[in-house]
């Protein structure tokens, strides 16, 4: 089979969670644009939409914008009436969207609070459930959604605490979702990736210790981008991933097949990763 150049050639489709260039929407958004998808990209806010205009003008098809807050029923369910007002049926949902209140992603879990837990599941959970529900009417057959979580939600990590709670429901709900838009000819998958600093992981204390970590003891022995995570979404999100529904894709260098820690790295010189 010969693969085309253009892959998302005349595809439509909604990416969520555009903040800035550092975000792993933009990867995904550059991804596809290269193959010729035509990308509306929702914000969550009027400060981000000044984040997001300039990085929409780079795209080749003048991209749709539309505001839309995860935790207001009508904003979603307004964003996916425009794009089906505007554009008829689309193609593809991305959707990498994760919030859970920082003071909580440290301590213990099992302090979370009721309010956070409610917050943190329903922004990072539900409105993936959400987006699948209202992109249902408009998708085309073959059409595919994609969703980010992250190695959090199948093992612990220190602090990741209750996002690795909601990470884990996200996952569970790729699965149901598969089987409910199975039936429409659409795939429904999750891309865990590896650690990247974004604006979602810049305010986290020792970032840099669990970039280094994770730089020293995957396989591939050096730490994800935003450009690989948007091919392995173009992938899933193209006919290329035909067959692939209801998975959850580690793109993180082979990060968590790894059981033990690499003695040989265990001490960086002058920073102590791991004392024995
Ligand atoms: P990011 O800060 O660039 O993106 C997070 C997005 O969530 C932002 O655009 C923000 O506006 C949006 N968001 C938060 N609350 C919202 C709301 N109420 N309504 C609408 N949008 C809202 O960071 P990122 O790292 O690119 O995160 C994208 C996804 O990738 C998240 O699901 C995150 O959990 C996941 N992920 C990140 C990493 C990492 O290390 N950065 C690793 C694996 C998975
Ligand atoms: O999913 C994420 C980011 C999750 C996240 C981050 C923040 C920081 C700012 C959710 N909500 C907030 N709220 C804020 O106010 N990642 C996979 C990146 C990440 O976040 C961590 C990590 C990693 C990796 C938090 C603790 C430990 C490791």
């Amino acid at each position: 089979m010969t693969v085309p150049t253009a892959l998302m050639a005349g595809k439509k489709g909604l990416i969520m969670g555009l903040a800035n260039d550092k975000s792993i929407a933009w990867g995904i958004a550059q991804a596809l644009n290269a193959h010729g998808a035509q990308i509306a990209i929702s914000y969550q806010n009027e400060a981000l939409e000044k984040r997001v205009k300039p990085l929409a003008d780079q795209l080749d098809h003048e991209p749709m914008l539309i505001k839309c807050d995860v935790t207001d029923t009508a904003s979603v369910e307004a964003c996916f009436k425009e794009l089906g007002e505007k554009w008829g049926k689309i193609d593809f949902v991305v959707h990498a969207i994760a919030f859970s209140d920082k003071n909580q992603l440290k301590g213990r879990t099992i302090d979370t609070t009721l309010d956070n837990f409610t917050m943190t599941m329903h922004i990072s959970c539900f409105s993936f459930l959400e987006a699948c529900r209202c992109a249902s009417p408009i998708m085309n057959e073959g059409g595919s959604i994609v969703t980010l979580t992250y190695l959090g939600a199948e093992r612990t990590l220190p602090n990741y605490n209750i996002m690795g709670v909601a990470k884990a429901a996200l996952e569970a709900s790729v699965r149901y979702a598969a089987v409910d838009m199975g039936k429409q000819g659409v795939r429904v998958n999750g891309i865990s990736a590896g650690p990247i600093k974004t604006l979602a992981a810049s305010g986290i204390g020792d970032f840099r210790k669990i970039l280094r970590w994770n730089e020293l003891n995957a396989p591939l022995g050096r730490n994800v981008t935003q450009e690989e995570v948007g091919m392995s979404a173009l992938a899933l999100l193209s006919p290329l991933g035909a067959a692939i529904s209801g998975e959850v894709l580690h793109v993180d260098n082979g990060y968590h097949i790894t059981g033990m820690v690499s003695l040989e790295h265990a001490h960086e010189s002058g920073e102590v990763l791991c004392e024995f």
